[in-house]
């Protein structure tokens, strides 16, 4: 189909340069300072990928859709830009989906562009090649789904999706171009002036002064205060602010998993190593960027100390709707996190009263014995490498290296690796996020690693790894400083479950004993290393950081460690819950 905008001569024709709608989707993207794409070829999208990369793009490509897709998501969360995924047709596009719901669910932008088949022959059903009606199975799965009919809207299209994926809630948008698009052709003048440079594409949300006054008030009179970090926190990217908001207030703070180290996991007003007391005993808790979930047992129950006095919370969030989602939210702050604490600094001068040494000496010392109790830990070494020492190295390699960036998945494997290892620095830690998923490892680290040109460490369960494990060789491919550390411990959660029904199939949880996964990096050309001891373990991480080649350890983890689920085995119903 010609998009010809308007009638023009037979000589005009001729001689006019033309653009299409593959040049026009390169040079929206590109107008719009999006420099790297995560995808996966294939019709109708390959020439687009080698038009791309020819017109300087970097094209990362992947071994299937859903790491791709992860991959955008980490590259949004770390970069404020959106990240782009870009997937063929129906089965590309389905795998796509999962790493689009995931970002939309974490509050991280990215955009699925995929391709997609004839409209008259996907709308009519009648049996087209990857015959799919993709915009209408998105769209309950992301922010916002367009989809781009004739080359003169390719430039709105582009524009819609980057301004809905980083305004407000950051979050997942699709965007849907049939083949034929790609084909169009208009008049090269006409297309060029049809792209869109979205201004602003997040504009900054200024509280309301009523509001931060009410905040403040709820602050100032607390006894026993409390800041709580999210991933909100650390994606906002104004880490002075909100070191200066701890540091003026002197009110403890808890990270979340994705805020660690946006102040040192170090800090004096760290509260992690009292975490249980914190939650109970707060009688003001603050809330900046994290949503009362599941991950904070929605703010009431034992968790929050129930019954032991009122509790009452601020909440600093960009999204108007999540006050109250779970409990009363006595002083709702709306804005984005940087205007939003900065209106607060406004008011915390030198008279600011700190917190009762009551409270603050309280969780000093409960800190105190829970890190004596946990060096303790650490320092053994028993016969058989467990969760414990292994971390211990992983713990002093990060602390090395503060700049490195550590991907986290698995059960046992993502908790202790959490609460065992410390972080210094922000947005270095990325892991299962709100829905506690698997599968995320290799995406985020390939992205990690592209978007920051940092050492990039991957600590991984082995049935976590398995789900993008094929990606190593993406990582070899692209020669990305990555090291990947498999916990094997030979199965789901643990490797020693027996066949209830004592026939020759192994447990459902159990995989193949002493599998050797350091060999599948070396079939790529990477580094494998067979770890068995935390003295083999520093060995080889020290190396991978060393050399930055992709690298991979398998760490050979105590079999009967660990406990089913982890730290959230009670989410297991009743009948589980008796192993
Ligand atoms: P965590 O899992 O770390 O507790 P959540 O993902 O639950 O964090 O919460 C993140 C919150 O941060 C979301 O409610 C989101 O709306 C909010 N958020 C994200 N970016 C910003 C921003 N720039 N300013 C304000 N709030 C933000
Ligand atoms: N599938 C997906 C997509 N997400 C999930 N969270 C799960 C399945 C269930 N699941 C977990 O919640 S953790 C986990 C699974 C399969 C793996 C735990 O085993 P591991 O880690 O080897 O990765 P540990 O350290 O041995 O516990």
């Amino acid at each position: 189909m010609s998009a010809v905008l308007s009638p023009v001569s037979a000589s005009e024709q001729e001689t006019a340069p033309t653009i299409d709608g593959f040049q026009l989707v390169i040079e929206a993207l590109k107008l719009n300072g999006i420099d790297t794409v995560f995808g996966l070829p294939g019709i109708p999208i390959t020439d687009l990928t080698r038009k791309m990369q020819a017109e300087g793009l970097r094209v990362i490509s992947f071994r299937h859709e859903q790491h791709a897709g992860n991959a955008a998501a980490a590259a949004g969360f770390l970069t404020q830009k959106p990240g782009i995924c870009l997937t063929v047709s129906a089965p590309g596009f389905l795998n796509g989906l999962t790493a689009l719901a995931n970002a939309t669910t974490n509050c991280f932008p990215m955009i699925l562009i995929s391709g997609s088949s004839e409209r008259e022959i996907v709308d009519l059903q009648q049996g087209d090649y990857e015959e799919m009606d993709q915009l209408a199975i998105a769209k309950p799965l992301c922010k916002a789904a367009y989809r781009v009919l004739h080359a003169e809207d390719i430039g709105v299209g582009v524009a819609r999706a980057i301004r809905s994926a980083l305004s407000g809630r950051p979050g997942g948008v699709y965007l849907d171009l049939p083949a034929k698009l790609f084909a169009q052709s208009m008049d090269a003048v006409k297309g060029r002036a049809s792209l869109i440079k979205v201004v602003d594409p997040a504009p900054r949300q200024i509280p309301a002064p009523d509001a931060v006054k009410r905040a403040l008030d709820l602050l100032r009179g607390a006894k026993r205060p409390l800041i709580l970090l999210g991933k909100g926190a650390a994606y906002a990217q104004c880490d002075a602010e909100i070191r200066a908001l701890v540091e003026k207030t002197g009110i403890p703070y808890l990270p979340m998993s994705m805020a660690k180290g946006l102040l040192p996991d170090t800090h004096a007003l760290s509260a992690s190593a009292a975490r249980s007391y914190v939650l109970e005993q707060a009688d003001v808790v603050m809330l900046v960027g994290a949503r009362l979930n599941w991950l904070l047992s929605h703010g009431k129950g034992k968790t929050w100390g129930a019954g032991q006095g009122p509790k009452q919370f601020i909440q600093i969030d960009i999204s108007p709707i999540e006050a109250d989602s779970n409990v009363a939210i006595a002083a709702p702050l709306v804005g984005d996190i940087g205007s939003c604490v900065s209106a607060l600094l406004g008011f915390i001068g030198p008279s600011w009263s700190k917190p009762p040494a009551e409270w603050t000496g309280a969780i000093a010392e409960r800190k105190d014995k829970n890190l004596s109790k946990m060096a303790e830990t650490l320092a053994k070494n028993p016969p058989t490498m467990n969760f414990h020492s292994a971390l211990a190295v992983v713990r002093n390699t990060v602390k090395a290296n503060p700049e490195a960036i550590v991907v986290n998945e698995g059960a046992n494997t993502l908790d202790f690796t959490r609460s065992i290892v410390d972080m210094y620095e922000p947005r270095k830690r990325l892991d299962v996020g709100t829905w506690g998923i698997m599968g995320i490892g290799m995406g985020f680290a390939v992205a990690a690693a592209v978007v920051t040109g940092k050492r990039v460490i991957a600590i991984e369960g082995d049935s976590a790894f398995g789900f993008s494990g094929m990606e190593v060789e993406t990582i070899c491919r692209y020669d990305l400083p990555v090291c990947v550390v498999v916990f094997n411990n030979n199965g789901v959660y643990k490797g020693t479950d027996v066949n209830l029904g004592g026939g020759k199939d192994v447990a459902p949880t159990v995989f193949v004993k002493n599998a050797r996964y350091d060999m599948m990096m070396m079939a790529f050309g990477g580094v494998g290393v067979h770890a068995t001891t935390p003295a083999e373990l520093d060995k080889a991480l020290k190396e991978a950081i060393a050399s930055g080649k992709p690298t991979l350890i398998n760490a050979v983890i105590d079999e009967t460690a660990g406990t089913e689920s982890g730290r959230i085995t009670s989410l297991n119903p009743t009948a589980a819950k008796k192993k």
